[in-house]
């Protein structure tokens, strides 16, 4: 097996302990940090979503496999932001209420610090309350990103962008929108000012939206 391979199989099976090893190994192989994280383990991540859906594993397993995946972008995160000092704005994140979910909205954050922006990190289970409050904390925050990987989540979305609007803040930011079951289709229907499939989508998205 390479070791691209091996990587794939800890995250799969949760083996933490070793995907520090294995990923320093493929960095001195002369394996891409970007290739180690979109094939590696983002890629993983999906399949082990697939195999949870079919019931072939439990909540436990993707728990694993989640912690390992999040050591092994711990590994590659000084290789993945540019290290870009300039602030180009701000940008506060956060995965919406009702939601853990937040290997997505790190990366998201990663890349979008790494392209200069400040970046406040809400973290998970974000209420709408606290989404307002921090746009009104935060004058200078030019993007708010909304972060959703459950279909029974995702009704969150509106109505935090419907509380922005009900706020009078709509005109001061702009608010996007992203998660594996979210489309442009849906952030259409809702309103909201943009989507982004990936981490690196997003920076540029947010790049775009600040200038
Ligand atoms: C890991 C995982 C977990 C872990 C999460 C750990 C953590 N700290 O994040 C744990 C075990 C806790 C978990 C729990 C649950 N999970 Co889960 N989970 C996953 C899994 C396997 C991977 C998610 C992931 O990290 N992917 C990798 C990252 C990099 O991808 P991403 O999140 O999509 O993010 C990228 C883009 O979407 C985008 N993006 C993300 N956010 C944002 C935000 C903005 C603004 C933008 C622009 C872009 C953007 O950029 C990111 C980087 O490229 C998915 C399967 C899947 N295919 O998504 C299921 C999945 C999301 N989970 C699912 C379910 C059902 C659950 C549970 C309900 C299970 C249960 N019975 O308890 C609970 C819910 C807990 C809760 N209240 O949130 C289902 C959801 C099904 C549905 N239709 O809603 C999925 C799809 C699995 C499946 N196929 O059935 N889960």
């Amino acid at each position: 097996m390479n070791r691209m391979e091996e990587i794939r199989k800890a995250v799969e099976t949760g083996r933490r302990k070793q995907i520090a090893g294995l990923i320093k190994e493929a960095l001195e192989e002369g394996c891409s940090p970007f290739d180690i994280l979109n094939y590696g383990m983002i890629e993983t991540m999906g399949l082990v979503g697939e195999k949870f859906k079919t019931g072939e594993i439990y909540v436990p397993e993707m728990l694993v496999a989640a912690r390992t995946m999040k050591e092994g972008v711990e590994v590659i995160k000084p290789l993945l932001m540019s290290g870009q000092t300039a602030a180009a704005g701000k940008f506060i994140i956060g995965t919406v209420e009702g939601d853990l979910h937040d290997i997505g909205k790190n990366l998201v954050a990663m890349m979008v610090e790494s392209s200069g922006f400040a970046v406040i990190d809400l973290g998970v289970d974000v209420a709408p309350e606290k989404f307002i409050a921090a746009i009104r904390e935060n004058p200078d925050c030019q993007v708010v990103g909304l972060s959703a990987l459950l279909t029974t989540t995702m009704p969150s979305l509106g109505k935090i962008l419907t509380a922005v609007r009900e706020a009078g803040l709509h005109a001061q930011v702009k608010i996007i929108i992203g998660g594996a079951p979210i489309t442009q289709e849906y952030a259409d229907k809702i309103g909201a000012d943009g989507f982004a499939a990936d981490a690196a989508s997003a920076a540029t998205l947010v790049k775009e939206l600040a200038s």
